[in-house]
């Protein structure tokens, strides 16, 4: 009996070995690609863009930032609710095609958004830019008309 798990014991723990063995080779096989991240690491860490929104107003606290992880501190300092939209565009801030009383995000090249908030709260969204011209919206039914756009870049 004893002798009987002594000897299951003793497989039990070639077939660990064995699988250890078989664990290690395979991780050599996959080495880590990771030589074009460490650019990143700067931009992820700058503070985030403040971002604050009135009616009908966006005011940021820069209007640039380095390639990368950009993030966007909204604050809703209006009386209704308001949201952050990122669009991609070299068009001027207020030239953006209108659908009723929209932009059209759709025909639009659409990065995210930090969808709409409460009166009085922050929000806060992060999103991964190229260098190019942006233009930050409030998308909310008439609130762009009304002057809630704002141009950002990003170097
Ligand atoms: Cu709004």
């Amino acid at each position: 009996m004893v002798r009987t798990m002594k000897l299951t014991l003793a497989l039990g723990m070639v077939g660990l070995s064995a699988m250890l063995l078989a664990c290690s080779s395979s991780d050599s096989e996959s080495p880590a690609a990771t030589g074009t991240t460490a650019a990143a690491t700067p931009a992820a860490a700058a503070s985030p863009v403040e971002a604050t929104l009135t009616d009908f107003a966006i005011a940021l606290s820069k209007d640039s930032a380095p390639a990368g992880l950009v993030t966007f501190a909204a604050k809703n300092d209006g009386a209704t609710p308001h949201e952050l939209v990122v669009i991609k565009s070299d068009l001027a801030p207020d030239a953006l095609p209108v659908a009723d009383g929209k932009v059209d995000e759709a025909a639009m090249d659409f990065i995210g958004e930090i969808e709409e908030f409460p009166v009085g709260e922050s929000q806060t969204g992060a999103f991964e830019l190229d260098a190019g011209k942006y233009i930050l919206i409030c998308n909310v039914a008439g609130h762009y008309q009304l002057g809630m756009h704002a141009a950002f870049t990003v170097e």
